[in-house]
């Protein structure tokens, strides 16, 4: 699995509010958006596109625009919707699927409680969001679930992630069989006992929905 860190002052300087605690929800929220518009900047770097002709007012030329079928985005609910917006500001030719994934606080297992995507994603790049890659788990499953239906390149892009998610990825994944490549804005240092990362930011759906 290939892994990005997208280490720019810009990213780490949108991160250092995004961790303060004393950051509000409606600026949490504007923040994850610009970073995510960021991340996706250096996520797309292999994104598909061909080529075609042009006119510009001078002489003909030759631009490019995305493949089909056109790249799928996949927020996973909640905390993955905050990052949705700054995703397809750069992508607004993408389709967009959902997919609910949900830990269970005590044995931290990730179950699937919704979902609303293509049944067939053969031929499709996918970009999977969620904020905080923990354990992993919810990623795990997320990417699982898009195998299953014939995704066949996978990219997952998160605020943050810890050391134990990205080895968990890799060892889940390690058998894909299709490229899977994981973007994020930090590694952070480590999980706590109860599943968070530290230092991190807290729980992303909480901070950018409130506590419901
Ligand atoms: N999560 C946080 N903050 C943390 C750790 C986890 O918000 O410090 C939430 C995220 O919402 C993410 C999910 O969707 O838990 C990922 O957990 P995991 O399945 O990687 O453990």
């Amino acid at each position: 699995m290939r892994v990005h860190v997208a280490d720019h002052p810009l990213i780490a300087h949108k991160l250092t509010y995004l961790r303060d605690k004393r950051t509000d929800s409606p600026t949490f929220r504007r923040l994850a958006e610009e970073l995510m518009t960021l991340l996706a900047y250096e996520a797309t770097r292999d994104v598909r596109v061909e080529p075609f002709e042009i006119e510009t007012p001078v002489a003909p030329t030759t631009g490019i625009k995305l493949s089909n079928p056109k790249p799928l985005i996949v927020p996973i609910l909640r905390a993955g919707l905050g990052m949705l917006e700054g995703m397809v500001r750069l992508l607004p030719s993408a389709e967009v699927g959902f997919l609910g994934m949900q830990r269970n606080e005590e044995t931290l297992e990730a179950i699937t409680y919704a979902n609303r995507l293509p049944d067939d994603l053969s031929g499709r790049q996918v970009y999977v969001l969620d904020p905080m890659l923990a354990t992993g788990g919810s990623m795990i499953d997320a990417i699982r679930f898009l195998l299953e239906r014939g995704a066949d390149d996978i990219t997952a892009v998160t605020l943050l992630a810890a050391p134990e998610g990205i080895a968990a990825m890799e060892t889940a994944l390690a058998d894909a069989g299709v490229p899977v490549q994981l973007v994020t804005g930090s590694i952070d240092e480590r999980l706590n006992e109860v599943g968070y990362i530290v230092p991190g930011l807290g729980d992303a759906g909480d901070r950018l929905y409130g506590v419901v």
